[in-house]
């Protein structure tokens, strides 16, 4: 490698370094928004501090070591310090004394991110499927894909498993990581302290679309999650008469969709995420795609071409054009 393209190559690293922690919420762990967040930030910070003073401390010894014992000609060797009692007990326990204050905050976090929460938190389930997240709200019986919302303030307690394989619930503002798996629920708790609008994502590897399946937590004000809530408990919407929206559920209703998908009243499918309300969501396909008619369209004619690996197979017969406009006109209706 050149110099010039060496420098090129550290230039390019440099810029997406720092562009990775641009934007109004990143993944980052070091912004908590939530009491969980926050034990899991100050244990690193105090470690951290910790660490920094071993560090210097360290490197100090070892310079003046350098410095004062270093070699001169006709100057006879420096003592061995080998057997020295009082330096040997010295050494030995100070690291002791340094992991106790590693080891008490580091225990007291565990106990605290645990899972424990009030009996009156809001109870959600969390579900890794490949590669998409079910959110079901136990006390609501309301149940949503991909886009979990929560109130501010509130405490929350969520139960997180998988229907096939280990994922890891992760949204680093929040909460998280914690493994989702087949047949066992672990628990977290927390309560958010602020609105807004957090991603995160699988932390697990768990196949070739690992990587495309991400998730959003929209932390809501008390109103506009009671509002969320109300909107997501009702039916679906049903399409104005003759209108390209109804012909797509009648397409929708006479194709594989029902199958894998759930309609309130429509279909009852449970092998991909519900679309009762998939209009009201901002995202589709576990959160890498925005949810507008140029991606449904995009993904209902070939979902694999977008997310390699996609359980949601191409359609045979490949659907026409029209029918798929009509489809996306259908699930834009749901709000
Ligand atoms: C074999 C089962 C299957 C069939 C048939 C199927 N889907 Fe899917 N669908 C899925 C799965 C699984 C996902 C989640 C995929 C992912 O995100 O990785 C999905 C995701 C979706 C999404 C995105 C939802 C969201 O919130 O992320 C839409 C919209 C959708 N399907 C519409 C349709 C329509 C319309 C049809 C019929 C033309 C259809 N699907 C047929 C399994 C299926
Ligand atoms: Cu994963």
């Amino acid at each position: 490698m050149t110099d010039t393209s060496r420098v090129r190559l550290w230039l390019v690293t440099l810029a997406l370094a720092l562009s990775g922690c641009a934007g109004p919420f990143p993944q980052s762990t070091l912004r908590p928004r939530s009491d969980f967040a926050q034990a899991t930030d100050s244990l690193f910070t105090d470690i951290f501090w910790w660490a920094a003073a071993v560090f210097v401390l360290v490197e100090v010894l070892l310079v003046v070591a350098l410095v004062r014992f270093r070699h001169r000609e006709g100057r006879p060797a420096p003592k061995p310090a080998h057997g020295h009692t009082l330096l040997e007990i010295a050494w030995t326990l100070a690291p002791a004394v340094i992991l106790v204050f590693v080891a008490v905050p580091t225990v007291r976090t565990i106990f605290t991110s645990s899972g424990e929460a009030p009996a009156d938190a809001l109870k959600v389930e969390v579900i890794g499927h490949q590669w998409w997240w079910e959110f079901r709200y136990l006390d609501l019986a309301l149940t949503t894909a991909n886009e979990l919302h929560l109130p501010v303030g509130k405490p929350v307690r969520i139960g997180i498993t998988s229907a096939d394989v280990i994922h890891s619930f992760w949204a680093p503002l929040l909460g998280g990581k914690r493994d989702a798996i087949p047949g066992q629920t672990n628990y977290i708790a927390f309560r958010a302290d602020s609105v807004g609008d957090y991603s995160g994502q699988c932390a697990e590897f768990c196949g070739v679309s690992h990587a495309n399946m991400r998730l959003r937590v929209i932390v809501d004000s008390d109103t506009a999650f009671g509002a969320w809530a109300q909107a997501q408990l009702g039916p679906p919407a049903t399409p104005p008469k003759a209108s390209p929206a109804e012909q797509g559920r009648a397409i929708y209703a006479r194709s594989a969709c029902i199958g894998c998908h759930l309609i309130q009243g429509v279909s009852a499918g449970v092998i991909g995420p519900g679309l009762t309300h998939v209009g009201s969501r901002t995202t589709i396909a576990g959160g890498i795609l925005p949810n507008d008619s140029a991606h449904l369209a995009a993904w209902i004619a070939d979902a694999p071409a977008l997310k390699p690996g996609s359980l949601m197979m191409r359609m045979k017969p490949p659907l026409s054009d029209a029918d798929i406009a009509a489809l996306v006109a259908y699930l834009q209706s749901l709000k």
